[in-house]
């Protein structure tokens, strides 16, 4: 493939006298130097002595094109050594015509902005030809299901109701994936195998925002639904029209249902609360009753999704809290959260993933994955509580003074 010729160091060691050369070399250098400037602390300023040169070196060759920079070169020096602001490095090197842009993403400074791809997507690309005619159908939706083999027949009967509109994006946890090729569209889907791990650690470490970024809408499903009575392009056209930024379609009752809120509602397209049983709801604006969805069928508009992901915690992988945590996202939450009625779903929970966990002490391993759920939630919920907490302190309001989002919805099922 495309391979750099001779490095520039080895170039700095043959001949150090022509221009060019020198040019290499310094630019190598003073790069190097930049770093060493701003990883080491003051005290292995030792190690910088040969950077001071460098550096000094580049502001001599500038001055033959340019000013005299000599005293640019002396001045610049003096807070590399002195301080410990980092932002005032950044500024004194700058004047030393080094690329340096603040509001670039961090750790991506010393390149010129016009540069930058800040997103990318999962569009897969040609070997060969022009680039700019790789693509020739952009599909605008995401939707991920998080599959074992066993559930084949389930999943293409589910893929087969989502257009090619859709990039599909299959999370395998048991390890089979090419055996998925006996199904047309699996040559077009995107496979990720990690054997053994949930949706939402997947999601967390596959669907960054600025992976996903452009797509508008992306779906993160399980795999055990029932979408006879699903179609997504319709489904897309609901969430448009009454401007959900968070749904999911609604259950019906025929089938596994938790709370009130996802219940379908035979009479009307969507529906945004619910009342619950007493005691239930502390607001009726707020989870359960409303704000709500439940993470077996989310469906995410890209912004809401960027503020979800950053929510997820590394270590919590069940998801569960995630659903009483999506109404942060979204503003009013009660009025852009919601269950589409007109296209539903039946959740036939087949507990596949969950009897893939440690069997201990004799117990049957799905009570091991559900303990594992439970401890999840609390420790979810005590981490958000203590985390508005803090926010409230540092900024000196009475975290009592503000409304609860939640009161008393931790540990419970
Ligand atoms: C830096 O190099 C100079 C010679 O160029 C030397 O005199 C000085 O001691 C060195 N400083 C340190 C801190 O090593
Ligand atoms: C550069 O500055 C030094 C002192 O700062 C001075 O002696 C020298 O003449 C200047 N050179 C040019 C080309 O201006
Ligand atoms: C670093 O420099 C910036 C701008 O020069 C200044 O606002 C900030 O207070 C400084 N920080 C420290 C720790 O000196
Ligand atoms: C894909 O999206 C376009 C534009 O929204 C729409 O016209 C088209 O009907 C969609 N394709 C399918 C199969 O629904
Ligand atoms: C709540 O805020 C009000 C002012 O908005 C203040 O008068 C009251 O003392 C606060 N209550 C507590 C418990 O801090
Ligand atoms: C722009 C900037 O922060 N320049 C600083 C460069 O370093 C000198 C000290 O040598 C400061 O006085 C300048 O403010």
């Amino acid at each position: 493939m495309c391979k750099m010729g001779n490095s520039g160091r080895s170039l700095i060691v043959r001949r150090p006298n022509e221009t060019m050369i020198i040019l290499v070399a310094v630019f190598v250098g003073s790069v190097f130097g930049f770093l060493i400037g701003v990883s080491l602390p003051k005290l292995s300023f030792t190690k910088l002595n040969i950077t001071s040169s460098l550096i000094c070196e580049f502001s001599d060759v500038g001055s033959k094109m340019r000013s005299n920079s000599s005293q640019i070169c002396g001045d610049a020096l003096s807070p590399l050594i002195e301080s410990e602001n980092n932002s005032h490095r950044s500024q004194n090197m700058s004047d030393l015509q080094k690329m340096w842009v603040p509001s670039n993403p961090k750790g991506a400074e010393t390149l010129p902005p016009g540069i930058l791809a800040i997103e990318s997507d999962f569009f897969p690309r040609r070997l060969s030809g022009k680039p700019s005619e790789d693509l020739t159908h952009i599909p605008k939706y995401l939707v991920t299901f998080t599959v074992g083999y066993d559930q084949k027949n389930n999943i293409d009967a589910a893929v087969k109701k989502f257009s090619d509109n859709f990039t599909v994006l299959l999370f395998h946890y048991d390890g089979k994936t090419s055996e998925w090729d006996e199904f047309e569209w699996s040559k077009r889907a995107i496979h990720v195998s990690v054997p053994k791990q949930t949706k939402w650690w997947y999601a967390k470490r596959f669907l960054h925002p600025s992976i996903v970024a452009p797509y508008e809408y992306i779906f993160i499903w399980d795999e055990d639904l029932g979408v006879e009575h699903f179609n997504a392009e319709e489904y897309i056209k609901l969430v448009k029209k009454h401007g959900l930024e968070i749904s999911q379609p609604a259950l019906d009752p025929t089938g596994v249902l938790t709370w009130q809120l996802t219940k379908r509602r035979e009479d009307r397209e969507v529906h945004k609360e619910t009342t619950e049983r007493p005691g239930w709801c502390s607001d009726p604006h707020l989870p359960p009753c409303a704000a709500f969805v439940e993470i077996m069928a989310p469906v995410f508009t890209r912004d809401a999704w960027r503020c979800v992901w950053h929510m997820i915690q590394n270590d919590l992988v069940h998801g569960w809290g995630i659903d009483f945590g999506v109404q942060k996202c979204v503003e009013p939450a009660h009025e852009k959260i919601g269950i589409v009625d007109a296209q539903w779903i039946v959740h036939q929970s087949v507990p596949s993933l969950g009897n893939q966990g440690e069997s201990e002490n004799g117990q049957a391993a799905w009570r091991g994955v559900r303990e594992r759920c439970q401890r999840e939630w609390s420790m979810f919920s005590r981490r958000m509580e203590n985390a508005e907490k803090a926010y409230y302190k540092d900024k000196g309001i009475d975290p009592s003074n503000v409304t609860k989002s939640c009161r008393g919805c931790r540990g419970r099922h």
